[in-house]
């Protein structure tokens, strides 16, 4: 059994840190914020996660998870799970990953193991890591070994991913990648291939790019089908039954930690890549394409009173990160709306939230953001009942629109004309 500091205890670092301690390894958590800290030592978390509170509870009370705010000197393996967010001009803000290589230097001894899981530009172990690492004096490749392997955790179904994935693990060496695949076979279920450390950078960041660009294509069909009178959602239902086409859904754009942010990673290290730059623009452009077309059906925003179903990125979880919604929201305050919003999984992040009926009491528009579970099956009488203008805009094609109009309202699909 190996002891295990993971910096970093948020979204990523937090479940892979329990995971580990599940398998009998010590873990320490190390994180600069308190309350993340204070919570998990009292075995809490401060995250909506299924099944992490659970595993977390456990693993603190067994006394193999624990967590504080320096580093410890006396672990074998350092993992870095600490955000990778992005600058006003879209490069990548790199100052939490430099402050924890830093912060490992007089940590670490020879035999000890450095992994990056963060998100991270091509070339970020290379260039800004090891020369961090070389003032360790140890040698770098022989007696500390360095890797980066990328988380790759599906928001909502983390510790099943995070045990059944494959798992790619990019060393510095031979050496480095072997015994970082060992560290992980304690964990991972799924086929763990190794290959160099910038390969492994430029494979994640393609995975979530390769989804953006996707997600891209089913909005520009939306927006397309709209302009020419077509059915988006037919159109993809139907393409989609081509042995070798599927398409995405389009929706209000891209939200998230992840997709939203990674592609801008590889245009700002590259000037090919172009189409990925179009990609992002194009679902950066979706809450504006939106809050038109709200516009469009009520003749105007200003002095409209518009009720939001859903404010979180996707569905079913907390996570409010770059959520599409909460641009929308904010853009369609600065032209003058009042806002009523539904959000049951965030409620205690955002102000002022209404159950689903107070929501839509006076709305001159029902707008579904998020199609949340809680959401699938309303009373549309009862929710409509109080509207001041009986219109509802579906964004995501989740509302079955011989329900909406048989209980009296306009229903508007996003993508279709
Ligand atoms: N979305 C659409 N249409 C779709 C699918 C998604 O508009 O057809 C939107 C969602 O509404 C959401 C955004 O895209 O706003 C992203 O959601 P997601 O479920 O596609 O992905 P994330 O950001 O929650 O997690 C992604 C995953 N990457 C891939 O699927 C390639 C996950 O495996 C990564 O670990 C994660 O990014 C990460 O941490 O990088």
């Amino acid at each position: 059994m190996k002891s295990i500091c993971v910096i970093g205890i948020g979204y990523v670092g937090l479940p892979t840190a329990a995971m580990f301690a599940s398998k009998g390894h010590r873990v320490v958590g190390f994180d600069l914020n308190e309350k993340a800290v204070n919570a998990l030592n009292k075995g809490e978390i401060i995250i909506e996660e299924p099944g992490l509170g659970d595993l977390v509870k456990k693993v603190v009370a067994e006394g193999n998870l624990t967590a504080q705010t320096t580093c410890p000197d006396d672990c074998d393996v350092y993992i870095i799970a600490v955000p990778t967010p992005i600058n006003e001009d879209k490069t990548a803000d790199m100052r939490y990953v430099e402050a924890a290589t830093r912060s490992i230097v007089p940590c670490v001894r020879k035999g000890c193991i450095v992994i990056l899981e963060s998100t991270s530009p091509p070339r970020t172990v290379t260039d800004l890591m090891l020369p961090i690492l070389e003032e360790t004096g140890l040698k770098i490749g022989e007696e500390l070994l360095v890797a980066h392997s990328p988380e790759r955790i599906l928001p909502g179904r983390v510790l099943e991913e995070l045990r059944t994935n494959s798992r790619i693990v990019g060393g510095i060496n031979q050496k480095s990648s072997e015994e970082v695949k060992k560290v992980y076979q304690s964990i991972v279920e799924g086929e763990i291939y190794i290959t160099t450390s910038t390969t492994a950078e430029m494979c994640k960041l393609m995975e979530n790019t390769f989804r953006d660009v996707n997600i891209a294509l089913a909005n520009e069909l939306a927006k397309m089908s709209e302009e020419l009178g077509v059915n988006a959602w037919e159109v993809i239902r139907l393409a989609n039954q081509h042995p070798r086409v599927n398409i995405l859904s389009p929706g209000p754009g891209v939200g998230g930690h992840c997709i939203a942010l990674d592609p801008w990673f590889l245009v700002e290290k590259s000037k090919e890549a172009k189409l990925i730059r179009q990609a992002r623009l194009n679902n950066d452009g979706m809450p504006e394409f939106v809050m038109n077309k709200i516009s469009n059906i009520l003749g105007g925003i200003s002095g409209k009173t518009i009720a939001i179903f859903g404010a979180t990125y996707k569905p079913n979880i907390d996570d409010i990160r770059e959520s599409p919604i909460m641009h929308l929201i904010d853009m369609l305050k600065g032209a003058g709306a009042l806002i009523r919003l539904c959000e049951p999984h965030a409620a205690s992040k955002l102000e002022g939230c209404f159950d689903m009926y107070e929501a839509a009491e006076g709305a001159d528009m029902l707008v579904l953001g998020v199609n949340h579970d809680q959401f699938k099956a309303p009373d549309f009488t009862k929710l409509l009942a109080g509207m001041k203008q009986k219109n509802v805009l579906d964004t995501r094609n989740f509302w079955n629109e011989d329900d909406v109009k048989a209980a009296g309202a306009n229903y508007y699909l996003l993508g279709k004309g």
